[in-house]
């Protein structure tokens, strides 16, 4: 291959050995899919009936297909659907597809917070009882003389309530500031129900449904906002109250974190619910003690993708890579059992782990893989079950082949857990400074990196140098996702970095010891991001859009990042995408969108 595929250190030397391990990575099928389909690039392809699938021609398509015995000359979908319906249907799929998969993991959070509160689950306890109360009396629920498993069960009923409809507006909408409802409402984009919304646009675009592309659009947008604002805000908020709210906490960063003598899991995905079982059951003495017969010195849990943040958000859990990283940690050789459960989980992991001693364990009903053993995972059983993925672990150490071991050896330190509570009680216990700090120019403005890794770019290169070109001019960045993890592995989640920002950033940095770069968590914890911007504006009586803050996914590939970025833009954050989505056959949608 010729092209550069990725700026992590740790994971180049692993590259070499896949290839001399005979192992097919996500960037060798990158290259077996050749040049892009240029309709699927331009958004211009539609499959949403039979009377297809519809492909129009355009003027950026290559001469063949324009010209000559194979061109496309239609200028209209079999039912009539022109360019700006086509791909704004396109578009508006995307973003439900995005805001069910985020929404989905926070009415999952909501589930086992009501079955905690019934005593119905094993492993799981209250955390956060301070948010608990807060958000009941957000939510309008009478706190007094309540205890904590009451308080939660209405609570948790509450919130799955919001993916229906029956309130008719989400409640964290009262959360934004007044300017910026009055324009969702103004627009009647203001969200009604996380699940109302979701299945609207899956109607809406239907063949013979909505067909007006800014009507779609209004309506992506309004899916979009019920994912920030309801998904993926309620996903954040309750494993808050049910792992606890995150505080700044130390930790390490890339394949190295991997360890030789211990067993390694590694866990991979996006609900905090396994996850946070497993980090109990491999602290169980029983396990401990059964590592050390077999023959390891203990156990080593840790995290990939979204997953890896949520425990190294709330335990300090060290984190193996992000989403380019997933195959090459079984390519180590060291990894004694992946365990996943949903998004962003490569289909190819079995074929990987099949070449390896790599038991890749299923958890999800929701999510099976091809050459994978599956254990579904059961909230009321949930230690139990992590126990028995533990073990499982345990006895395949001895199945582990030390010739065919590759751990690069050389983690990088972070230090992450900010929330928006973190960032405040950083602050002193308010965001004043920080206003201040704008106001009189010490820092210009404020950026959010979120989003994914994609083998277009070269991995974690478009995060890495956008972030260094943002903190040398004075802007404080914050992060989620695999941009967060990205930049923790170039080093710049740590007080240190702020020798590379600008002079203003670097002395607020510096004399408050935190980091340039502030790691705030997930996917689904760009919410808590909203919360940041929204805290700022409700002080300063403003809107969101008044702000001098900025939000871009400089590698982005999933549909939840279209979420997000849709989210972003209708919140009123100016909004930058690293690579083009497939809009560029509707100059009407692109017009509308930037
Ligand atoms: O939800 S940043 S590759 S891991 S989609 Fe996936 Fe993208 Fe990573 Fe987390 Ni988010």
């Amino acid at each position: 291959m010729t092209y550069e595929k990725t700026i992590d250190e740790a994971a180049k030397p692993l590259l070499d050995k896949a290839k001399k391990d005979k192992v097919e990575l996500v960037w060798d099928r990158f290259e077996k899919q050749g040049d892009k389909c240029n309709f699927g690039e331009l958004g211009i392809c539609c499959k949403n009936c039979n009377m297809g699938p519809c492909r129009l021609t355009h003027p950026s398509l290559p001469i063949h297909l324009r010209i000559g015995p194979f061109a496309v000359k239609a200028e209209k979908g079999v039912c009539g659907a022109s360019y700006d319906t086509i791909v704004a249907r396109n578009l508006s799929r995307a973003i439900a597809a995005g805001a069910a998969a985020h929404s989905d993991h926070g009415r999952e959070i909501a589930h086992t917070l009501l079955l905690t509160s019934e005593n119905k689950t094993s492993g799981y306890e209250i955390k956060d009882e301070k948010k608990l109360k807060a958000l009941a009396a957000e939510f309008g629920i009478e706190t007094t003389g309540k205890g904590k498993h009451e308080l939660a069960r209405e609570l948790a009923l509450a919130v799955l309530d919001e993916f229906g409809m029956i309130k008719g507006r989400l409640q964290f909408v009262e959360r934004a500031p007044q300017a910026r409802q009055k324009r969702w409402k103004d627009l009647e984009i203001t969200p009604r129900g996380i699940d109302r919304e979701i299945v609207e646009m899956m109607h809406r675009t239907h063949i013979g449904v909505d067909n007006d592309y800014a009507n779609l659009i209004l309506q992506g947008l309004r899916t979009a906002l019920s994912d920030g604002w309801g998904g993926s805000m309620v996903a954040t908020e309750l494993s808050d109250v049910l792992f606890g709210t995150p505080k700044p906490v130390i930790s390490r960063v890339n394949l190295g974190v991997l360890d030789e003598k211990n067993v390694n899991i590694v866990v991979h995905g996006h609900e905090p619910i396994l996850s946070e079982m497993l980090a109990e059951a491999v602290e169980d003495s029983e396990l401990v003690e059964l590592a050390k017969m077999e023959g390891a010195t203990g156990i080593n849990l840790c995290g990939m993708c979204c997953t890896a943040n949520e425990l190294l958000m709330r335990r300090g859990i060290p984190v193996a890579g992000n989403f380019l990283n997933q195959e090459l940690a079984i390519v180590t050789g060291a990894v004694e059992a992946m365990v996943v459960d949903v998004q962003c989980i490569m289909p190819s992991l079995g074929e990987v782990a099949k070449c390896y001693h790599t038991l890749l364990l299923s958890t999800s009903p929701k999510a099976k893989f091809p050459n994978t053993e599956h254990i579904e995972f059961d909230e009321e059983k949930g230690f139990d079950i992590a126990k028995e993925i533990v073990k499982r672990a345990i006895l395949n150490f001895k199945n582990r082949n030390p010739n065919r071991v590759l751990i690069p050896s050389y983690p990088v330190n972070m230090m992450a857990g900010f929330s928006a509570e973190a960032i405040i009680a950083a602050l002193g216990g308010s965001l004043t400074p920080l206003i201040e700090s704008i106001k009189n120019g010490k820092i210009r403005g404020i950026a959010a990196l979120v989003g994914c890794n994609n083998p277009k770019v070269v991995q974690d290169k478009n995060h890495v140098e956008m972030t260094k070109a943002l903190i040398k001019k004075d802007i404080l960045v914050i992060e989620t996702g695999c941009s967060a993890i990205a930049c923790a592995k170039a080093g710049l989640l740590l007080p240190d970095a702020a020798d590379m920002a600008g002079e203003g950033l670097k002395s607020i940095c510096k004399s408050l010891g935190i980091p340039p770069v502030l790691h705030m968590g997930s996917c689904v914890d760009t919410s808590r991001i909203l919360v940041v911007a929204t805290s700022i504006a409700n002080e300063l009586g403003v809107d969101i859009s008044d702000l001098p803050v900025a939000a871009a996914a400089p590698e982005w590939m999933s549909e939840k990042a279209v979420s997000i970025g849709a989210y972003a833009v209708a919140s009123g954050i100016f909004t930058l995408l690293g690579l083009p989505p497939a809009i560029m056959g509707s100059s009407n949608v692109v017009e509308l969108l930037t």
